[in-house]
């Protein structure tokens, strides 16, 4: 066959790469980075490699299974069809939604529903369709604090200012690390060389980290931070702004008074006391960032999932409001998206604590519940229980807090299925896995990356390879479950309207005479492809499928322009940082009075992502887990020292939630008083898991230390960061 040149797009981080394949019939030949891409330029990362072995990787399931025996290495799995899988699926859903209530049967999904067209267009549907107040997300072990701020600041959950760093004089970021993720909530390809033009044009790039990072490294100024101070330091960076005169604020950006009297107390000598940041250090920062030709403050992981998470999304917000730098170029900045879901309703504004969990009382946010509650509301008798589980592209027992409790939860369902193409930590518990397509077998458009990503570009991505006929694409499995849960559903009410018992009775019902069923197939019928030509022909961008899959790379749609403004969602059309939800809070946090770390003895744990990392999974793909171990602790040699700890060591860590023993690796990367691991790993740990492919099984789970009980306080965001640990040496 003849070799043939394909351009698509990266769909495994939020930097959403274009990339350059080269194919021969059904064999990827090679993927470069497609240098003709108006958003990525060229840029790929080892990562993207990686597609064509998901592609071709044995561990990946390709038909659905159902478990026999019990969870662990005793289980079996047993392929089945798909038909015979949908309407087992369909009927114990319906089954435990009819004894317990619509809300015993609880979602989670996991962060590549935001990777899959699919997922976005008909996942969210079918999720809508199960109709359960227990509906959990990733959202809530990550950006949940920025949306809580977006709705409140600007109306719209989704309307995320990004930084301008194509045109900015100084970056400053807190608590996130492109250089290996390739950006978050700031969707940035290429991050090294546009940082290279920043720099050439005499800009500045500041770092505020616990770790000296792989971003803190090429960074012009790195200051390290006590994990979990950070709202002391930017609330004194606000004081300074607000006590020197400094803010210039746009005049719909109302509150600035009351957000200088917030302030005032927290002064940058108290900011040092906190944070070890020296106040000499914060002050020069406020007023760097105040003079500035423009500059953009951009938060992320380290400063969201922490314990202040949601002040400090308040306080970066304020600091670029009132020093004029929201809404300028250079600042930070609204996209322009050609299919605008906010602007379309389809996405809503966002509420908080519309109802609250049945256990602990912690309330929901946009209709997701924090999922550090889904274990206790899975093990806590009574009224509401959740007793069936729809896992969609999540493997929440390696990603949430105290996962391995909740892998002990999962054990207990009366049923569980999981939409994934591994057996995971996770999925090991479900009673049937359906696996959707892999990612070169499927049409993409970034629904969510166009939104928050650093241009405005269009890019569609046709599927390089044709699904194998029997497969089933993340839509197709939503699209059927949804109707014969209805189906289902109705032929129930029908047979109880009729006095009939039981199911089978029930059949007398057909199917084309159920309207529910009828409208249903209706929501489902479009195919994703079919939605995205509909929303670009309804904003008449003059953009379509067809043109934008003639052109490789997309549309260039241009930089980031001024939106406010008229793109604000609040009532009036003005800014309000004046939030009293944040200004009690942080009365709250005046009273704190004493640093963030537990007892002397404890270290504060934090995370951290490599870039071959990919949170929970690929850890079974041989060239992205060569070379260095990239599982271990990190641990200041002072800190070693004080502990007997060597290079290379084993060592005991010991949580309020749990302990695990680990090798260490001694850095003063890490400032002192901090530990450091990443997330994702431990999965030799967990029987039965299908990764045989894995070259190493080695590190932890970190998520067996951190705590569902120390949630953030305003949104129940996990705190993931900043985790009182005790240190030993295992002997
Ligand atoms: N301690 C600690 N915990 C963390 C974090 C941290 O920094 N520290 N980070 C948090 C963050 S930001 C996030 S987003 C979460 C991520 O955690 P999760 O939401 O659990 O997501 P992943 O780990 O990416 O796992 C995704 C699962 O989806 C499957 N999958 C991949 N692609 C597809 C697909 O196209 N369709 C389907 N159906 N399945 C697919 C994979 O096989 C995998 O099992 O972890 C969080 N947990
Ligand atoms: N290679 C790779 N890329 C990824 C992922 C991956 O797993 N691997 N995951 C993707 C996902 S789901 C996400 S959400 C993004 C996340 O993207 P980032 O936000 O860049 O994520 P991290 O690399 O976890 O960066 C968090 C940083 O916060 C620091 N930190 C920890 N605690 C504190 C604190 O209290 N204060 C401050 N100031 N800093 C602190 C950590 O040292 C770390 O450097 O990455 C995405 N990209
Ligand atoms: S940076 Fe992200 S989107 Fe780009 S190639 Fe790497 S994994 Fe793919
Ligand atoms: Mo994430």
């Amino acid at each position: 066959m003849a070799e043939e040149t394909r351009y698509i797009t990266c769909v495994l981080c939020e930097a959403s790469c274009g990339l350059e394949v080269k194919v021969d019939g059904p064999t990827v030949v090679s993927i470069r980075g497609h240098k003709q891409d108006p958003l990525s330029r060229g840029h790929i990362c080892p990562k993207a490699i990686a597609l064509q072995d998901i592609h071709t990787d044995p561990d990946r399931l390709r038909t659905p299974v159902r478990r026999v025996g019990a969870p662990g290495t005793d289980a079996t799995w047993e392929p089945i069809g798909w038909d015979e899988a949908f309407d087992l699926v369909a009927e114990r859903i319906v089954e435990v939604q009819a004894e317990h209530g619509a809300d015993a049967v609880a979602a989670y999904l996991g962060n590549p529903n935001v990777h899959s067209l699919g997922a976005l267009t008909h996942g969210v549907n079918l999720v809508r369709t199960i109709k359960s107040r227990n509906t959990f997300s990733a959202t809530s072990v990550d950006q949940l604090p920025h949306h809580l701020n977006a709705m409140l600041l600007y109306g719209h959950q989704f309307l995320l200012p990004v930084p301008d760093i194509d045109r900015t004089q100084l970056l400053v970021l807190i608590g996130n690390n492109p250089m290996a993720s390739n950006g978050s909530m700031m969707t940035v390809p290429d991050f090294p060389g546009r940082l290279r033009e920043l720099k050439a044009r005499g800009g500045r790039l500041v770092v505020l980290d616990p770790r000296r990072t792989e971003t803190a490294k090429v960074a012009d100024a790195h200051h390290f931070i006590r994990p979990g101070t950070d709202a002391y330091v930017l609330l004194a960076i606000l004081n300074v702004l607000t006590s020197e005169g400094l803010t210039k604020p746009a005049e719909y950006v109302r509150g600035l008074a009351e957000v200088a009297a917030a302030v005032a107390p927290f002064t940058p000598e108290r900011a040092e006391t906190m944070s070890g940041m020296p106040a000499a250090d914060i002050i020069a920062l406020a007023r760097q960032i105040a003079g500035a030709e423009s500059a953009a403050v951009h938060g992320r992981m380290g400063v969201s999932t922490q314990e202040h998470g949601a002040i400090c999304q308040w306080a970066v917000q304020c600091i670029n409001a009132l020093t004029g730098n929201l809404d300028r170029p250079g600042g930070t900045m609204f996209t322009t998206p050609a299919i605008d879901l906010i602007g379309k309703r389809m996405l809503g504004p966002g509420h908080l604590g519309a109802w609250s969990s049945r256990v602990r009382g912690l309330p929901e946010f946009g209709g997701e519940l924090p999922v550090s509650v889904l274990a206790e509301e899975i093990s806590t008798p009574g009224d509401g229980q959740i007793k069936a589980l729809v896992c969609l592209a999540g493997n929440p027992v390696s990603s949430t807090p105290a996962g391995d409790d909740l892998g002990d939860a999962l054990a207990g369902l009366d049923f569980m299925v999981a939409i994934d193409f591994y057996i995971t930590e996770t999925s090991r518990y479900a009673d049937v896995i359906l696996p959707p397509t892999g990612p070169l077998e499927r049409d993409h458009y970034d629904l969510v990356f166009h939104l928050l990503a650093v241009r405005n570009t269009a890019r569609w991505s046709s599927a390089l390879f044709d699904k194998p006929k029997e497969a089933r694409h993340d839509w197709e499995i939503a699209k059927e479950l949804a109707l014969r849960i209805i189906t289902l559903r109705e032929k129930r009410a029908f047979a109880d309207a009729q006095g009939l018992s039981g199911l089978a009775t029930a059949t007398a019902a057909t199917v084309k005479d159920l309207p529910k069923t009828i409208e249903t197939q209706a929501r489902f019928r479009s195919t994703p492809k079919q939605q995205v030509d509909l929303l670009l022909e309804a904003l008449s961008t003059g953009l379509s499928v067809k043109k934008l899959a003639e052109t490789p790379g997309g549309a260039d749609l241009g930089p980031l322009e001024r939106r406010l403004p008229e793109r604000l969602y609040t009532e009036d059309k003005l800014v309000h940082l004046d939030q009293p939800l944040i200004l009690d809070a942080l009365t709250v946090l005046d009273a704190t009075k004493t640093p963030a770390t537990g007892t002397s003895d404890d270290l504060l744990l934090i995370g951290r992502r490599a870039q071959r990392d990919n949170n929970s999974w690929l850890h079974n793909v041989p060239r992205l887990t060569s070379g260095k171990p990239r599982h271990r602790l990190f641990i200041n040699p002072a800190d070693a020292a004080d502990r007997a700890i060597n290079d290379g060591d084993v060592v005991n860590l010991t949580s309020a939630s749990g302990k695990v023993s680990i090798d260490c690796q001694v850095t003063d990367d890490v400032m002192p008083g901090v530990v450091c691991l990443p997330h994702g790993y431990g999965h030799g740990k967990a029987d039965g898991i299908r990764l045989e492919h894995a070259k190493t099984l080695a590190g932890v789970s970190f998520n067996e230390l951190s705590d569902p009980q120390r949630t953030e306080a305003i949104t129940g965001n996990a705190i993931l960061n900043g985790i009182p640990v005790g240190v030993s040496r295992a002997d």
